[in-house]
């Protein structure tokens, strides 16, 4: 086996908490299911080779799962040490079978995911190239809706105000949250955003899994007359067949997938049609090499992408998926980089800087709460 002489050298682990400025409500806080959201656990992975050559990545939690991801990253880690940096996928097995009593999806492959990240950023950065271009890229951007200012926390009037902000920030589409209790709520909120922005702007909605069949059948009708780009998580998110019989019933498309934990998940998804638009979270799922086996299935599929959130990767997996996708966007990350995504006519364009091309600013130190460093 031809290998590199410069070897892992250093793995630098750390447990960074972002808070959030306003505690964060979906439609799962709002039928009781879970508690607003007021930070974001992030895994951060450096990684650096006798030469000198570095790579850095990231995964995250919400509400809990931050420490358990950073413990497991802290016993897998010492594994990198001394490997070819190149071996990427070797390196994705070996880091998934030091942990295999504890599986192959979920929490397992979800600490694997930064350390993954880093090492395809420091294959980019090697290779002088944007992540995008080095997976052979189909765009130099891709078009971008924003989430952020769509939630139910917000009243109707300050999310109009949000959409209109994002707007004029260059942002295309907007997407808003459904899924409380009252339907009838969500479906005056949905016309409101909707004669707020008129029949141009593409416009989604997202239920965050709260309803049952009839439910969404209901409501996937109702939503009908307003042209929206998807319905999302209309359904819990492991009813593939519930969200393959809405996608087969309504001229809306269907989107899914923010929640499956590993490959396998989405390929079942995948299996049974359940989704139009299929929306993989490479932190939650491994990473960077997960991600591209999946995309591979869902382009085989025909499949729209549209990848959920940590736009800071993905944007660049986006740009080297086949059909024209979206990603999403939100400016919660921004304050942990040095660097900031540029956004113009509707779509973000990828960073001319190598790698993932992030940097953590002095704020995110600050926010380190623990650091672990194995060479
Ligand atoms: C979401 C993202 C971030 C926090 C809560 C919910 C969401 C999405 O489901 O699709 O953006
Ligand atoms: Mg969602």
């Amino acid at each position: 086996m031809m290998t590199s002489a410069d070897r892992i050298a250093w793995v630098r682990l750390s447990s960074v908490y972002l808070p959030l400025d306003t505690p964060i409500s979906d439609a799962k806080v709002l039928t009781g299911r879970q508690r607003p959201m007021t930070e974001i656990a992030f895994l951060f992975a450096e990684i650096g080779t006798e030469q000198g050559h570095e790579g850095i990545g990231f995964g995250y939690s919400k509400r809990a799962g931050g420490p358990g991801q950073y413990a497991h990253a802290k016993e897998i880690a010492n594994d990198l040490v001394g490997e070819d940096p190149n071996d990427i996928a070797r390196l994705w097995d070996k880091l998934c079978w030091a942990g295999a009593s504890v599986g192959r999806s979920g929490l397992a492959v979800q600490a694997i995911a930064a350390l993954d990240v880093a090492l395809w950023d420091m294959k980019a950065k090697r290779a002088g190239l944007p992540l995008a271009k080095l997976l052979g890229a189909h765009r130099d951007s891709v078009r971008c809706y924003n989430t952020s200012g769509g939630f139910l926390h917000a009243p109707i009037e300050q999310v109009m105000e949000n959409a209109t902000a994002a707007l004029e920030r260059g942002i295309a589409g907007i997407k808003i949250k459904v899924g409380q209790p009252d339907t009838r709520t969500d479906l005056a909120r949905l016309k409101a955003v909707r004669g707020h922005l008129g029949d141009q702007v593409p416009l989604m909605v997202d239920a965050n899994q709260q309803w049952d069949r009839p439910t969404a059948a209901r409501m996937g009708r109702a939503m009908e007359e307003y042209g929206l780009v998807w319905i999302e998580e209309p359904l819990d998110a492991y009813d593939h067949a519930g969200h393959a019989a809405l996608a087969a019933a309504l001229d809306t498309p269907i989107a899914t997938g923010e929640m499956l934990t590993s490959v396998g998940e989405h390929a079942e998804l995948i299996r049974a049609r359940g989704a139009d638009v299929i929306q993989p979270d490479a932190p939650r799922i491994g990473g960077v090499t997960p991600f591209l086996r999946l995309a591979a299935l869902a382009e085989h599929e025909r499949l729209q992408l549209a990848p959920h959130f940590a736009m800071e990767i993905h944007l660049h997996l986006a740009a080297a998926y086949a059909l024209e996708p979206w990603v999403e966007h939100f400016e919660w990350l921004e304050p942990l980089f040095n660097e900031r995504l540029e956004i113009r006519d509707g779509r973000m364009l990828v960073p001319d800087r190598p790698g993932i091309g992030v940097t953590l600013s002095e704020q995110a130190v600050k926010w380190t709460a623990e650091r672990y460093e194995t060479t």
